[in-house]
C-alpha cells in the first residue's frame, strides 16, 4: 500500500516501526533495520507491489543507491544473481542478500589503506 501526497504529488513509502512505541528511541540497529525496509519498498512500489522489485527497477535503485557498487557489475547481472527463486522479481529476501553483499564490500573498503 502507498499513499500519494496530496501537496506534493510525491509517492509516500510507509515504513515500520519497531513496536510502535511512541516516545521510545530507536536502537541504531533498528533505525538501520527501517531504513533498508524503507529502501525495498521505495523501489518495490514503483509498480505497486510489496514483495518484488523488477528489473528496470532494480537497476534504478542499483543507479540511485549504490553506484559505486555497479562498476564491476551490471544491472542485469546483480538481477540475475540475485532472482535466485528465479520468478523475475527481487523479494525482501533476495534483497537482503544484496544488502549483505554490499554489506560485505563496505566492510572491507572502509578498513583499506
Ligand atoms: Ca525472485
Amino acid at each position: 500500500m502507498s499513499f500519494v501526497n496530496c501537496l506534493t504529488g510525491d509517492l509516500v513509502v510507509p515504513s515500520f516501526r519497531w513496536g510502535n512505541c511512541l516516545g521510545t528511541m530507536l536502537t541504531d540497529l533498528e533505525n538501520a533495520l527501517d531504513s533498508l525496509i524503507g529502501v525495498y519498498h521505495k523501489y518495490s512500489l514503483v509498480q505497486g507491489n510489496y514483495h518484488a522489485i523488477y528489473r528496470d527497477d532494480l537497476k534504478n535503485l542499483l543507479e540511485t543507491e549504490c553506484p559505486q557498487y555497479m562498476k564491476k557489475k551490471n544491472a542485469d547481472t546483480w538481477f540475475k544473481e540475485l532472482d535466485v527463486n528465479s520468478d523475475g522479481a527481487i523479494n525482501f529476501q533476495e534483497f537482503l542478500i544484496f544488502v549483505i553483499k554490499l554489506g560485505v564490500a563496505a566492510h572491507e573498503d572502509i578498513h583499506k589503506e
